[in-house]
């Protein structure tokens, strides 16, 4: 007999930029309990699900999330008591249902996802698996780490780039251990060039480097020196990812670079970015245009996409009525996967699916605000998506992912495969 949900009991905790947000304990029939933690972006899409926050400016200046926890103490607790605890679908459907909107406004994406991971934990507990084998059928995949090694826009108080996302991907590595180990190296490394400029080597949201810089470009070069500093090649070695998560800097039609003072259409920014990927080892660009840029979108795929993944992060918000447009409209040709973007794990599973079953990518990813919960981590290695995002390898709440990861490789042992390459 499976095990059943006795009883369910949430809080308010803070998250890694010190606002307030949802964690549950999750207790079942066979004495397991399970405990997850909601993330929680900055530059987020407007098209992802609703994060419940109170709004009552006595405390923390409107941010907690006392609603979100009443709602899983008196609306979703006496709902799932008694459920089967491995009915992952059947369990989210009643969330789902409960709530009754589109956006999951009501009962709030952080109440409802929380839940859900917490089930998901302990229905992998109760079976006596670790999640990332309870997560998926296999094959297991090691991600690439993406590692946000330069902090810009919204993360870094736009004090630096406008670019938001720096990324260095160690795909020439063998195994994950030696992909992390690369690319602290090269963080490290990167700390040293940026303190012989006499820059800033304070960090960011994720943990990258937030210098000022008179570019967009600059990062990059400063990476390139990095890697080569390092004793690693660039391109070959160790790949770049950005995410400009350019939503945040386009207002009125123009995209707004204030670092380089212009102002650009559409068809600028993409040509500018297909002059960056001639000269950069770039292989991966998430929202590059837009949230709404429909055209835009599928010009640039269209221009680069052959040799440049291009990912949609608030475009497609793990929305699988977006991915299924984006998809026909040929709009990028990979994914961005965020639990809390759709609010329940079983969406965000049928968002990869659909994906990859477009022989699209898709790359897991973190929030900038985060806690110690590595569940994407091991998410990323039950879909075999190749890819994961959880900033630089510095700051606990980004260092417990990639940690994670450093244990399903030991688990895994003889039979663990990493991505590298073919990642992307
Ligand atoms: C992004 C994310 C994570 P945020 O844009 O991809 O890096 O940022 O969580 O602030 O939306
Ligand atoms: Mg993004």
């Amino acid at each position: 007999m499976n095990s059943t949900i006795t009883t369910i009991h949430a809080r308010e905790i803070l998250d890694s930029r010190g606002n307030p947000t949802v964690e549950v304990d999750l207790c079942t029939s066979a004495g397991t309990r399970a405990r997850a933690a909601c993330p929680s972006g900055a530059s987020t899409g407007i098209h992802e699900a609703v994060e419940l926050r109170d709004n009552d400016n006595t405390r923390f200046l409107g941010k907690g999330v006392r609603n979100a926890v009443s709602n899983i103490q008196d609306r979703i607790a006496p709902l799932l008591s008694g459920m089967d605890v491995s009915d992952q679908e059947g369990i989210d459907k009643a969330l789902i249902e409960q709530d009754g909107t589109k956006n999951k406004g009501n009962l709030g994406a952080n109440a409802i996802l929380t839940i859900s991971m917490a089930v998901a934990r302990a229905a992998a507990a109760d079976a006596k698996v670790p999640l990332w084998k309870f997560l998926g059928k296999g094959p297991y995949l090691l991600p690439v780490p993406c590692m946000n090694v330069i902090n810009g826009g919204a993360h870094a108080n736009w004090q630096g780039a406008d670019f938001q996302e720096y990324m260095i991907a160690p795909v020439g590595a063998t195994s994950f251990g030696e992909a992390l180990r690369w690319g602290c190296e090269t963080y490290q490394t990167l700390k040293g060039v940026l303190k012989k400029k006499g820059a800033s080597v304070g960090v960011g949201d994720e943990g990258g480097f937030a210098p000022v810089v008179s570019s967009n470009e600059e990062p990059l070069i400063l990476i390139i020196s990095a890697i080569e500093e390092a004793g690693y090649t660039p391109g070959t070695d160790i790949g770049i990812a950005l995410d400009p998560a350019s939503s945040e800097f386009f207002s009125d039609g123009k995209y707004r670079l204030l670092t380089e003072k212009s102002d650009l259409s559409s068809g600028e920014m993409i040509d500018r970015y297909a002059d960056l990927v001639r000269s950069y080892p770039i292989l991966s660009i998430e929202d590059g245009l837009g949230q709404d840029d429909w055209e835009g979108w599928k010009e640039l795929t269209a221009r680069i996409g052959k040799n440049v993944q291009i990912v949609g992060d608030d475009l497609f918000v793990t929305n699988a009525l977006r991915i299924q447009k984006g998809i026909k409209d040929h709009s990028a040709n990979a994914v961005l996967i965020k639990l809390n973007q759709i609010g329940t794990v079983t969406e965000t599973i049928q968002a990869v699916r659909m994906a990859q079953d477009a022989h699209w990518k898709a790359m897991v990813s973190h929030r900038s605000g985060e806690t110690s919960d590595s569940f994407i981590a091991d998410l990323s290695v039950a879909l075999g998506t190749g890819q994961i995002k959880s900033g630089a390898p510095c700051r606990g709440e980004r260092v417990e992912k990639y940690n994670q990861l450093l244990r399903i490789e030991e688990d895994l042992g003889s039979e663990s495969r990493y991505a590298g390459r073919s990642a992307f």
